[in-house]
C-alpha cells in the first residue's frame, strides 16, 4: 500500500474522525525526517510541494524538480507499508500542474482563490477533469487565506472567509475531491496578532453542506519549545504566534482531515541547526550537523501525527 492518491488517504480520515498532517518539503533532508516519523507511527504521509519548491528543487526548472521530487517520494514509498501521497501545494500556474501530472505526483492543489467565486470553479472544474482522467485527485480553495500565500501577500477582512453556500455549489459544480475553506488561518510563523480564532460556525456548515474531506492551511502551531531553542541560539521570532494544539483538535472536530504544516518543521530545522552549529563550530560535514534538526522535524511530525489521530491509521 506505497503510493497512492491523496483522497484515498483523506476519505479514510473523514470516515474516521481523524485528520492527516500535509508536510511540506523543499529538499531530502525534511522528506527523510517526514518518512522516518510516519513509519515510527505506523501513520499515512502526505507530502507536498509549492511550485517555488519544484522551481528550487529543479535549479530553477520546475519540470526537473517535479521529476525529482517523485523520484525521491517514490524511492521510500515504495518501500514502506504506510500509504504515501505526493501533491502540489497552492498550484496557480496551469504549466507547473501539468509537469507534476505528467512526472507522476498522485495529487494536486488548483488553488484559484484569487479570482471571483465563477472564475475560480472555471478553473478548478477544468483541472478537476485532467487530473481524474488520470488518477490524480484534486484540491481547491475558496476564500482567502489571509497572510501571505507564497509570498503574495493577502489583505485580512471578514470578505476573504468562506461562503458555506457557496462551498455546496463548487463541490457539487466542480468535482473537487476536497477543498479548503478559508476560516481565518494564514500562512507563516505571525498568524495572531491577539488571541488565536477560528470560524467554526463557518466551517461546521462548509461540513454539513459538502460532506467532502477539509483542508486546513496556515495550521503550524509555532511551539513555544522550538521558538525559545531558536531564540538561544541568535534567531529573532518576536511575535511569533501560530495555531494552538487544541484548536487543532476542535477544528478536526468539526471536519477538518487535511492540515498543512510547513513552517513548523522548518522553525524546529533551523532552532536545532543552530544550536548544533554554535556547540560545534569545527563541523562542516553536512551528514553530521543534519543529523539533529532531521531529529527534531520528525518528532514535530510525530507529534502531530498523534494529536490529529492519524498515529496506526497506515
Ligand atoms: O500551504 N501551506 C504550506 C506553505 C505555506 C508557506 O509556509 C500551509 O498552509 C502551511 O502553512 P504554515 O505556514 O502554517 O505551516
Ligand atoms: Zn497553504
Amino acid at each position: 500500500m506505497p503510493y497512492v492518491n491523496t483522497k484515498t488517504i483523506l476519505e479514510k480520515a473523514n470516515r474516521g474522525y481523524y485528520a492527516v498532517p500535509a508536510l511540506n518539503i523543499n529538499n531530502l533532508e525534511f522528506l527523510q525526517a517526514i518518512i522516518d516519523a510516519g513509519v515510527e507511527e505506523k501513520s499515512p504521509l502526505i507530502i507536498e510541494t509549492s511550485e517555488g519548491a519544484m522551481k528550487y528543487a529543479g535549479n530553477g526548472d520546475y519540470n526537473r524538480g517535479a521529476k525529482l521530487f517523485v523520484l525521491m517520494v517514490r524511492a521510500f514509498a515504495d518501500n514502506i507499508d504506510i500509504p504515501v501521497s505526493l501533491h502540489v501545494d497552492h498550484g496557480k500556474d496551469f504549466k507547473i500542474l501539468m509537469a507534476a501530472i505528467k512526472a507522476g505526483y498522485s495529487s494536486i492543489m488548483i488553488d484559484a482563490s484569487e479570482y471571483p467565486f465563477e472564475k475560480n470553479m472555471e478553473e478548478t472544474k477544468k483541472m478537476v477533469e485532467i487530473a481524474h482522467s488520470v488518477g490524480v485527485s484534486v484540491e481547491a480553495e475558496l476564500g482567502r487565506l489571509v497572510g501571505i500565500e507564497d509570498n503574495v501577500v493577502v489583505e485580512s477582512h471578514e470578505a476573504a472567509l468562506v461562503d458555506p453556500q457557496e462551498a455546496k455549489l463548487f463541490v457539487e459544480e466542480t468535482g473537487v475531491d476536497f477543498l479548503a475553506p478559508a476560516i481565518g488561518t494564514s500562512h507563516g510563523a505571525f498568524k495572531f496578532k491577539g488571541e488565536a480564532r477560528l470560524d467554526f460556525d463557518r466551517l461546521k456548515q462548509v461540513k454539513d453542506l459538502t460532506g467532502v474531506p477539509l483542508v486546513l492551511h496556515g495550521a503550524s502551531s509555532v511551539p513555544e519549545d522550538i521558538k525559545k531553542l531558536a531564540e538561544e541560539y541568535g534567531a529573532d521570532f518576536k511575535g511569533a504566534k501560530g495555531v494552538p494544539s487544541e484548536i487543532l483538535t476542535e477544528s478536526v472536530k468539526y471536519g477538518i482531515n487535511k492540515v498543512n504544516t510547513d513552517t513548523d518543521l522548518r522553525m524546529a530545522f533551523i532552532a536545532s541547526l543552530r544550536e548544533y552549529l554554535a556547540k560545534n563550530p569545527g563541523e562542516f560535514d553536512p551528514r553530521k550537523y543534519f543529523k539533529t534538526p532531521k531529529e527534531l522535524v520528525k518528532n514535530i511530525v510525530k507529534d502531530r501525527l498523534r494529536l490529529l489521530g492519524c498515529s496506526n491509521k497506515a
